[in-house]
């Protein structure tokens, strides 16, 4: 392990929140619940304010409602959290070329490897500046830890939370993990923690002191070996940076469950197609086909297969893309489909998705959008149009956001990030004045953002295999 707090792990402060209340004055300061607001709908998160009242991520959205009935309950923006992320990452790899992304909101990055910090002092630096960044070019907050392995640099910027920065300093680790509770691992979710619980081992000093024959014992030897080393803060896991991806993907969500066989078979030609002549677009081919598919339940398998050279022929990826659907169990109904050619033979598949869906533009994006409300669609199209929570534009007041709709009306609040609390007025849901609007950036003129730096080369392609 390095001798240095040079890993960094930065984690947005209630991400989708934040971003909500930065965009709508009026939200600031107040308890916001983002989610799915239909009948089945889960709590995606819920702002600070609103996690006083015992909200979380995850939570039944009919739970929310009786511990926070006050709160303003919006439905997500994927796009629009994806475009800050993208703004939040840049600033990342303008301290490193290792940066490696978790999900929308959080990464590690390897402070050393860009040469950007070395010893507490510079890393405490870097750290406080990236946060005075993310302010100023997105308005929102972030909190920051710092270590000498991911593990504790993690278990840092959760401890820093919201909105701080916490440095471990090398040879402490161990003092700080001895009273924590074992959850506090990585590895250790309530299965586990509750198996080690029977056996009377309630915080990390407790792991240690048990011993690693007595973990394996307990847990088996990967499990109980790797957790016994985490639990002494041994961790030299490094970070990996993302790598460029010549893939392309297209994916569809679909508003009701297809669970005709032929149906499923069509909507695989079709998405192969449309994947191959984005790929001829891009001027690109590639020699990994990926089928993914979302069942009813929203268990997520993708199957690949690796042909002998790369190409870009609609008739080889739609063939290979019928074979790989037919391993693929489909009774009970289809949510999402996506096809997806990579050029690169050890990408994993699901990072090619990943991928994908942020960088290639609005077909994946939009098919994001209606992930989390997996209750079906309200029967009466003309709401539809307005979620609560969506921008809009009227003629006259201008800019603002629909605050609620049903009975024929929609009440929208006009106000823009950059102005005070606006006031609210009601409409017909039909009113002619009134049309959806794309979000506004949520800080007007952001700072210049620095260069980044250069991922580290590719390495040589794999020998040919399949
Ligand atoms: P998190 O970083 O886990 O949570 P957070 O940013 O909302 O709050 P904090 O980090 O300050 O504790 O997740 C990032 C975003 O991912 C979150 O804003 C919403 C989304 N998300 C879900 O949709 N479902 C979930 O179960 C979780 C945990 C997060
Ligand atoms: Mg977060
Ligand atoms: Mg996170």
């Amino acid at each position: 392990m390095r001798s240095a707090p040079t890993i960094l792990h930065l984690d947005m402060d209630a991400f989708y929140a934040s971003v909500e209340q930065a965009s709508k004055p009026s939200l600031r300061g107040k308890a916001v619940i983002v989610g799915g607001l239909g009948p089945r709908g889960v709590v995606a998160t819920a702002s600070y304010e609103a996690r006083v009242h015992g909200v979380h991520s995850a939570m039944p959205m009919s739970q929310a409602r009786r511990l926070a009935p006050n709160a303003a309950y919006l439905v997500p923006r994927f796009t629009l959290y994806r475009s800050i992320s993208d703004q939040v990452m840049a600033l990342l790899r303008a301290l490193s070329p290792l940066v490696e992304p978790l999900s929308l909101d959080e990464a590690f990055v390897d402070l050393e490897a860009g040469g950007t910090a070395w010893d507490e002092r510079s890393a405490r630096l870097v750290g406080a500046k990236l946060r005075a960044d993310i302010r100023a070019v997105t308005g929102l907050t972030g909190s920051v830890g710092l270590a000498a392995s991911k593990m504790l640099a993690k278990i840092a910027s959760e401890q820093a939370k919201p909105d701080g920065l916490i440095v471990i300093e090398p040879g402490t680790e161990r003092a700080m993990l001895e009273p924590m509770p074992v959850r506090t691992l990585p590895g250790v979710g309530p299965a586990t923690g509750d198996h080690l619980r029977r056996a009377g081992i309630h915080t990390v000093g407790e792991i240690a002191e048990a011993g690693e024959d007595e973990l394996v014992r307990l847990l088996g030897k990967a499990h109980g070996h790797a957790l016994y080393a985490m639990a002494l803060a041994r961790d030299d896991r490094p970070v990996v940076a993302e790598r460029e991806t010549k893939s392309v993907s297209v994916e569809d969500t679909y508003d009701v469950d297809i669970h005709d066989r032929v149906r499923v078979g069509l909507e695989v030609q079709r998405l192969a197609d449309r994947c191959v002549r984005r790929l001829r677009g891009a001027g690109l081919s590639g020699r990994t086909i990926v089928l993914k598919v979302r069942r009813y339940d929203f268990s997520t398998l993708t199957r690949s297969e690796t042909l002998r050279g790369p190409t870009d022929d609609p008739a080889v990826v739609r063939e290979a893309a019928a074979r790989l659907l037919d391993s693929v169990d489909t009774t009970g109904g289809v949510r999402l489909l996506g096809v997806g050619v990579s050029g690169l033979a050890d990408y994993t598949q699901e990072d090619l998705f990943a991928q994908a869906a942020g960088g290639a533009g609005e077909e994946a994006a939009e098919a994001e959008e209606s992930e989390p409300a997996p209750e079906p669609r309200p029967e009466v199209p003309v709401e539809r149009r307005w979620s609560a929570g969506h921008d809009v534009r009227h003629t006259e007041y201008g800019h603002g956001w629909v605050q609620g709709s049903g009975l024929g009306r929609v009440t929208v609040r006009f106000e823009t990030p950059g102005s005070p609390p606006g006031r609210v007025k009601t409409f017909r849901v039909d009113d002619p004045a009134l049309e959806a609007a794309d979000p506004l950036p949520l800080v007007e003129a952001p700072p210049d953002l620095p260069e980044p730096m250069r991922p580290p080369e590719e390495p040589p392609p794999r020998p040919l295999e399949g």
